[in-house]
C-alpha cells in the first residue's frame, strides 16, 4: 500500500511501503512531552459498516501496541453523540484528540473549545469544512473525490448506448457522500447517453441502500446501474434487485466503494462489477501522528492514503490476502 505524504508548506512526497494492516510490535507506554502515559480520546461515527467496523480495530489494535491510552466512544453516527464526547475528553485532559467527524459542518465551537485547552486535534477518514484550519494539526483520510473519479472512469468505460444509473448516496452531510458524488459526476459530465435518474442517501447501512433500492425498483422503469457509495448500501441493494426477480451484475451492474470482504466477495461472485478500494486500516498512521503532535513536532497538514480498485477478477486473486 502506497501511502503519499505531504506538508503544507512544500509537497515533499514520501513513498513508504506499509503492509496494509501491519502492526508494530511493542506494547509498552508511550509517554508525551511530560513524560507521562500518552491519553487519545478517541470519538468514532458508529458501527454502521463493515468498514467502520475495520477501521475501529485498526485503531484499538495499534493504540495498544503503540502503548497509548485510548478512550474511544461510538455516537452511533449522531453528530451531538461525538461533540458530547469531546467535550468529556477535553474535561479529562486526555492528551490528544482524534475523531472521523460524522458531517462536515458544525465543529467549530466545539474545537475552539479544544485549542483553548491546549489539546491538539487529529482529524482522521472524513474531514471538516471550516475556514478555521488551526482548529486541527492534520487530516488523515483518503481522497474522496478521487474514489468518485474512479467509478466514473469504470462506468465510462464498460457502458456503451443510454444507461440509467441510480445512486445511493452515503450519510447527507457526510464528506466521503459528498465528495464520492462529486468525483463520479465529474467524469460522467458530458456523457448524454449516461443519466443519474435517482440518487438519494442510504445512510451507509445495508438496510438502508435495500430500502431506497426497493423504492428505486417501483419507481424507475429502466435502471441499467446502481453507483452506491459504500459496499454496505450496494449488498443491500442486491438483495432487493434478487427479491424483484432480477440478476445483480447483469440485469444491474453495480459498482461500489470500499472493498470489505463482504463487497469482494459479492464481487468475485459477480454480483457486484466493480469497486473502489478506501481503506480503513488507519490506526498505525494515527498513533504515529499523534506521538509526533503530543510532543509538539511538525506533521503534514494532509496525509492522503492511496488505494486502489477491484474487478471481479481481481477480487477472486485478493480475497485471501485481504485483512477485513
Ligand atoms: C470512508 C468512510 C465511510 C465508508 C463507509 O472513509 O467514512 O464511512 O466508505 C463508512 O463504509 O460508513
Amino acid at each position: 500500500m502506497l501511502k503519499k505524504i505531504t506538508t503544507a508548506a512544500s509537497v515533499v512526497a514520501l513513498f513508504a511501503l506499509t503492509a496494509c494492516g501491519g502492526s508494530s510490535g511493542g506494547g509498552s507506554t508511550t509517554t508525551g512531552q511530560s513524560g507521562d502515559t500518552i491519553t487519545m480520546g478517541f470519538a468514532q461515527v458508529g458501527a454502521e459498516s463493515g468498514w467502520r467496523t475495520a477501521n475501529t480495530k485498526s485503531v484499538q489494535d495499534e493504540a495498544k501496541a503503540a502503548g497509548i491510552d485510548l478512550k474511544f466512544s461510538d455516537a452511533q453516527q449522531k453528530q451531538e453523540n461525538q461533540i458530547k464526547a469531546i467535550r468529556s475528553y477535553i474535561q479529562q485532559k486526555v492528551s490528544v484528540i482524534a475523531f472521523s467527524p460524522v458531517v462536515e459542518t458544525g465543529w467549530d465551537t466545539v474545537l475552539l473549545e479544544a485549542k483553548r485547552a491546549n489539546i491538539p486535534v487529529i482529524l482522521t477518514d472524513r474531514s471538516i469544512d471550516s475556514d478555521d484550519k488551526s482548529l486541527y494539526k492534520t487530516f488523515l483520510g483518503s481522497d474522496f473525490v478521487e474514489e468518485g473519479r474512479k467509478a466514473g472512469d469504470w462506468l465510462v468505460a464498460n457502458v456503451s448506448g443510454p444507461t440509467n444509473v441510480v445512486e445511493l448516496q452515503g450519510t447527507t452531510g457526510a464528506a466521503p457522500a459528498i465528495d464520492r458524488k462529486k468525483g463520479f459526476e465529474e467524469k460522467i459530465a458530458g456523457k448524454s447517453d449516461i443519466k443519474v435518474v435517482a440518487s438519494q442517501t442510504g445512510d451507509f447501512t445495508r438496510s438502508g441502500g435495500k430500502q431506497v433500492m426497493e423504492a428505486f425498483l417501483k419507481s424507475q422503469p429502466k435502471i441499467d446501474v446502481v453507483y452506491a457509495h459504500n459496499d454496505d448500501m450496494g449488498l443491500g441493494a442486491i438483495e432487493a434487485i434478487k427479491a424483484a426477480g432480477k440478476v445483480p451484475g447483469k440485469d444491474i451492474k453495480i459498482i461500489t466503494v470500499d472493498a470489505v470482504k463482504d463487497g469482494m466477495t459479492a464481487l468475485s461472485n459477480g454480483e457486484i462489477n466493480f469497486i473502489v478500494e478506501c481503506n480503513p486500516l488507519l490506526g498505525k498512521q494515527l498513533m504515529d501522528l499523534a506521538k509526533k503532535v503530543v510532543k509538539g513536532e511538525e506533521v503534514p497538514a494532509r496525509v492522503v492514503t492511496e488505494e486502489g480498485t477491484f474487478t471481479q477478477e481481481q477480487a477472486k486473486a485478493a480475497l485471501p490476502q485481504r485483512q477485513y
